[in-house]
């Protein structure tokens, strides 16, 4: 639809932007804090870094949280590491973790930026990888523990939480993250063993954080987008629709409804892949209801009827972990509309919008995005960052979110990808997100001196006029 007008920003429109703290902290030791899967991880993609010393934000966060404020953040998304405040998982609190959250919280609110807190974003405590991790219930108790921690350190500072950082993208892609393992015969019902130990430990979590915070606000985080079918063939709209299912709407029926999407079901049964559920298990799912809805958006998908062989699997441009397609369920195609970013992930503004009032249309849950943005191999060239690409994707993605708006969408925050420059999942330093630049290479430190991008400068103006500078 074309409107005349759009509609305006609401006033109290959360511009913000994201983290996670494996991925900008650093300071993988420090001050007690135990190791995570991604700590423990020994092999990563040939020339890619690990995460020990990242962003060094650990020792930087008050520069860091200056600069996000002279950006003008209204919002600051970033996550906790578990192993900062458990260092095991389940024992003891390690305080010097805990007092690192409540600086930063406070440096935070004190330049008027609101938190938003990730509880977990793919980083389990290794100790607990090791009794299992998510195939193992006790970890379930042990996420319900260390969230009822955070409600009564950080519960009369933080408004906004987010549970678990894509979960789907956990079961689906969990090698690639270095985060849910399972091998061999059996694999993919133990991942979706684990995945319902994560809607249980999710649920349990929504609702103790109404009960101990009732002023708080509480939701998922999946990543979410659109699926196109490759044609109007019914056979390709057909294979879309179950993928939808399983990919996107699987998790945010458990999450908001609190029970299995049936399409999605009918595949795990179909697969013998469906999780044991105990009696009482349905209970706590109903018991866990969301305020609002955050969500992760990058691009779209595109899949075809399946041909049943390994002809349906499609690597996404460089990225030879990230396999699309199944066999025997959907084809991963190309999207010959779509132009791609440099590692060959598909860029769809439009698809941004079909996915907000996709959501919106099943859920009426207010939305937030967590997470969007633009990896690129910036360059600093005299003291300066021109990074024009990045600020033609943010604009046409926030175009979007105006028209969504628009639609009837209620939209109440957008948290671009990245806040300041840090490691990527699996593609390591080298594939840049942030509006700030952190002078380090993939292997070697430099000084990680922060300098504002072109993009900061954009960004600054666009928050300054409330979306009002998009039209000029
Ligand atoms: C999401 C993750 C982020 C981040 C982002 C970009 O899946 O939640 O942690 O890494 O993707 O992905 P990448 O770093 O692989 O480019």
């Amino acid at each position: 639809m074309k409107f005349k007008q759009l509609k305006e920003f609401p006033a109290d429109f959360l511009w913000g932007a994201s983290t996670s703290a494996y991925q900008v902290e650093g300071a993988w030791d420090a001050d007690g804090k135990g190791p995570s899967v991604i700590d423990a991880r020994t092999e990563f993609p040939a020339g890619t870094t690990d995460f020990k010393v990242a962003a060094d934000h650990y020792n930087r966060y008050a520069e860091d949280v200056a600069l996000f404020a002279e950006l003008g953040l209204k919002a600051y998304r970033f996550s906790v590491a578990w192993t900062r405040i458990i260092p095991d998982g389940d024992g003891a609190v390690n305080q010097k973790g805990v007092d690192f959250y409540h600086n930063l919280i406070d440096e935070l609110l004190e330049k008027g930026i609101e938190p938003i807190l990730t509880m977990y974003h793919f980083d389990l405590p290794q100790v607990l990888h090791e009794r299992g991790g998510w195939a193992n219930p006790a970890t379930v108790d042990a996420f319900v523990e260390y969230s009822r921690v955070l409600y009564r350190e950080y519960g009369n500072k933080v408004k906004y939480w987010l549970t678990i950082n894509e979960q789907n993208m956990m079961i689906l892609h969990g090698d690639a993250i270095g985060t849910t393992h399972a091998g061999g015969e059996g694999r993919k019902r133990d991942l979706y063993q684990q995945n319902h130990h994560m809607f249980l430990a999710q649920a349990r979590a929504m609702a103790l954080c109404h009960d101990q915070l009732p002023e708080a606000k509480i939701g998922p985080a999946p990543n979410i987008s659109n699926i196109y079918a490759a044609s109007c063939d019914p056979e390709d709209v057909l294979a879309a629709d179950d993928w939808n299912a399983i990919r996107n709407w699987l998790y945010l029926d458990l999450a908001v409804r609190g029970s299995y999407h049936p399409l999605a079901w009918a595949y795990l049964v179909e697969n013998g892949y469906e999780p044991t559920i105990q009696d009482g298990d349905l209970d706590v799912l109903k018991a866990g209801r969301p305020d609002f809805i955050a969500f992760n958006y990058y691009a779209t998908q595109t899949v075809g009827a399946s041909r049943g062989d390994a002809t349906d699997l499609k690597i996404r441009g460089s990225d030879q972990q990230i396999v699309r397609g199944e066999i025997g369920l959907y084809r991963g195609e190309d999207n010959p509309h779509l132009p791609k970013n440099a590692f060959g992930w598909d860029i769809d503004p439009a698809g941004f919008r079909t996915t907000m009032r996709a959501i919106w249309d099943r859920y009426r849950l207010p939305l937030i995005i967590t997470e969007n943005g633009l990896g690129a191999f910036d360059k600093l060239e005299n003291g300066r960052v021109h990074d024009d690409y990045r600020i033609d994707y943010l604009r046409q993605h926030i175009e979007q979110i105006q028209l969504a708006l628009s639609d009837g969408v209620e939209v109440f925050g957008y948290c671009p990808w990245a806040a300041i420059d840090l490691i990527s999942t699996h593609q390591g330093a080298a594939k840049r997100y942030g509006f700030i630049h952190v002078n380090r290479d993939e292997f070697d430190l430099l000084d990680l001196k922060r300098t504002k991008k072109d993009s900061f400068f954009w960004y600054r103006s666009l928050i300054d006029s409330n979306g009002g500078s998009l039209q000029q």
